[in-house]
């Protein structure tokens, strides 16, 4: 009987082995020098320093996925607890979920796309708190005209950027939608005290001329004198240090001096973004690795991070859009390789979405590609605002 229990005893030790054994073969650590990876805000809070380090060590290796309001809504629900359309899919929320602050600044208690800002604020600390990455754009109103972000042609942006900088007729205008900018920011403060540390992304996709901050709509200089003043004017000012900046331009430059021209400096930006809607949706995807290439190449060459700060294909209406298009670019080489994070634009409803939800033609396609090793979702990554020597990804064996 004796030998009979110890015999149990041992076969039970042997399972317990085993499955330590399993678990650690699941975690895989990324390890790299990321000494050099230091925010552009020199007093920036540990959670950012944590962040950014964090991010360095697994770009090399992995690309973690991104869903614009994720949280907030789906192609066919408009409230949920906990829920996301790629949760519904795969049983894992994005890594990375983007916000936008459109309409704040006219004191709305929603956002320009219906989102509540209490409820944004909500999520937003409780992704930092599950360790995810928040990042947020801003689709401001004009603050000359009142109208949105939106022009039509050159006449309409009204000549907005020079009015609204320094001795400009409309600065103090400005200065009060940055105020309620980072009153917003202020208030993401968990219940440790601390502020959810954020990627801000203003005046995006700025190469094009769709916004009044557009190309055709303010020169090189008056640009780059925008971005600047507003992240002064939050580090300074409003002694926000829970922020890392992000440029993301749109297509058309072609290297990195094109993609450079109005890049508003090194003390400023911490992302090297893109946003690319149109290479693979006119079947170039040579032109989408070119991008990725460029500003990966940036990215290394000043210890930043590089990231696909916006892109998708509108309802997914080529199936496997995943595995066969957007894959085989970011996975094209090492430079596409190190790019940190792809982010998929809104589930607006049917007729406006860029990632499935179950039942989409593109949903097996989907999972497919987060299968990937490299791919990763909110249930592969440790909470990055930790320090760590060396980190522990989950369930993707490079
Ligand atoms: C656009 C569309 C709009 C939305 C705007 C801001 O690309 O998704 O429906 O209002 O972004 O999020």
């Amino acid at each position: 009987m004796k030998s009979r229990t110890s015999h149990i005893k041992k076969m039970a030790a042997k399972a317990v082995l085993m499955i330590a054994v399993l678990f650690l073969c699941q975690c895989v650590m990324a390890q790299r020098d990321v000494s050099m990876f230091k925010p552009s805000d020199g007093l920036a809070d540990a959670g950012i320093v944590n962040l950014y380090r964090n991010m360095a060590m697994l770009a090399p290796d992995y690309i973690m996925i991104g869903h614009q309001d994720a949280l907030s809504y789906g192609i066919s629900w408009k409230k949920g607890k906990d829920r996301s359309d790629l949760k519904d899919l795969t049983g894992s929320h994005p890594a990375v979920f983007g916000w936008d602050l459109g309409a704040i600044e006219l004191g709305n208690p929603v956002n320009l796309d219906s989102v509540p800002f209490d409820e944004m604020r909500k999520n937003i600390i409780q992704v930092y708190l599950e360790g995810g990455i928040n990042t947020i754009s801003w689709h401001d109103y004009n603050p000359v005209t009142g109208k949105s972000s939106w022009v039509d042609d050159k006449t309409s942006s009204n000549g907005t950027v020079v009015k609204i900088l320094p001795g400009g007729s409309h600065h103090e205008e400005f200065k009060k939608q940055l105020d309620k900018v980072a009153d917003f920011l202020k208030s993401l403060k968990a219940s440790d005290g601390s502020l959810a540390p954020v990627i801000f992304r203003p005046w995006h996709e700025n190469t094009g001329n769709w916004f009044w901050w557009g190309a055709i709509h303010c020169s090189v200089k008056e640009y780059k004198s925008l971005y600047r003043f507003t992240v002064e004017y939050l580090r300074n000012t409003h002694n926000l240090h829970n922020l890392l900046f992000a440029y993301s331009p749109d297509v058309g430059f072609k290297d990195a001096a094109g993609y450079l021209e109005r890049y508003p400096g090194d003390d400023l930006v911490d992302i090297i973004g893109l946003d690319d809607y149109n290479s693979l949706n006119t079947g170039h995807p040579e032109k989408l690795i070119s991008n990725l290439e460029v500003i990966a190449q940036i990215a290394i060459e000043n210890n930043k991070i590089a990231a696909f700060t916006e892109t998708g294909c509108n309802r997914v209406e080529r199936k496997e859009y995943f595995t066969k298009e957007l894959l085989p670019c970011l996975d094209h080489s090492e430079l596409t390789r190190s790019i940190s994070w792809v982010l998929f634009w809104r589930n607006a409803d049917q007729k406006q979405h860029f990632l499935p939800a179950p039942d989409h033609p593109a949903a097996d396609d989907f999972i497919k590609f987060t299968k990937n090793k490299r791919i990763l979702m909110l249930n592969n990554i440790p909470d990055l605002y930790k320090h760590y020597k060396k980190l522990k990804v989950t369930g993707k064996n490079i």
